[in-house]
């Protein structure tokens, strides 16, 4: 029933993607976690951290690199764990394409030293590449295969590995054996599901 309950209210709060995460303010639903995240910064501008930097033209930026790593980089993370070992390879270097452009291009965006980042200042790309990255060593675990290799990637690698390490971070995040049972159970669903839209 409960489980009913909370189907019901995601249809009601996002009746068009069906999809979670949904912030509920002031009994008004948003849902995206892009646009959520905009909105918080907005909605609650005398708190720190600021998500988005207050220069225009930085804030272009930082909205560019956010799109970039929500519709490649997650997009391919994502794919990684719903294909086929065959199509999953291909995934697998199309994610590690998207890491070698990034790191390339946005080296503006790259602390200039790891230990320079602090929580109080983390920003919306922060936020994002511990969502995509926080759980790497568990995706690792999961499929047998390298997702963020320091050698490839030694910028990403630093700075993932500098947002893991703040309090409010490791705080936060699932431990490393429940994020291995959560994405073990994401792929059995979608073989599932697969299996169901195959009749096979
Ligand atoms: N672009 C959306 C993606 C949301 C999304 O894929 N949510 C997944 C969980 S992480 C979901 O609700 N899946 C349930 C479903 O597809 O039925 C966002 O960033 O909010």
């Amino acid at each position: 029933m409960e489980g009913e309950n909370q189907v019901k209210a995601l249809l009601e709060y996002n009746p068009v993607h069906k999809k979670v995460p949904v912030l509920v303010h002031n009994g008004k639903p948003l849902a995206e976690s892009l646009v959520i995240l905009e909105y918080i910064d907005e909605a609650w501008p005398n708190h720190a951290p600021r998500l988005l930097p207050v220069d225009p033209y930085e804030r272009a930026m930082v909205r560019f690199w956010a799109n970039y790593l929500h519709n490649q980089m997650l997009e391919s993370l994502r794919n990684l764990f719903i294909c086929n070992e065959e199509a999953r390879e291909k995934a697998l270097s199309e994610l590690h394409e998207y890491m070698t452009l990034m790191e390339k291009e946005m080296i503006n965006f790259f602390p200039k030293d790891a230990s320079s980042i602090k929580q109080e200042c983390l920003g919306l790309l922060d936020i994002q590449l511990i969502a995509i990255f926080g759980a790497y060593k568990a995706q690792e675990e999961v499929l047998s295969k390298t997702v963020l290799d320091q050698e490839k990637h030694p910028l990403i690698y630093s700075w993932v590995s500098a947002l893991m390490n703040l309090p409010v971070v490791q705080g936060n995040t699932p431990s490393h054996d429940k994020l291995v049972a959560l994405l073990q159970l994401f792929v059995k669903n979608n073989q599932a599901s697969t299996l169901v839209k195959h009749r096979v």
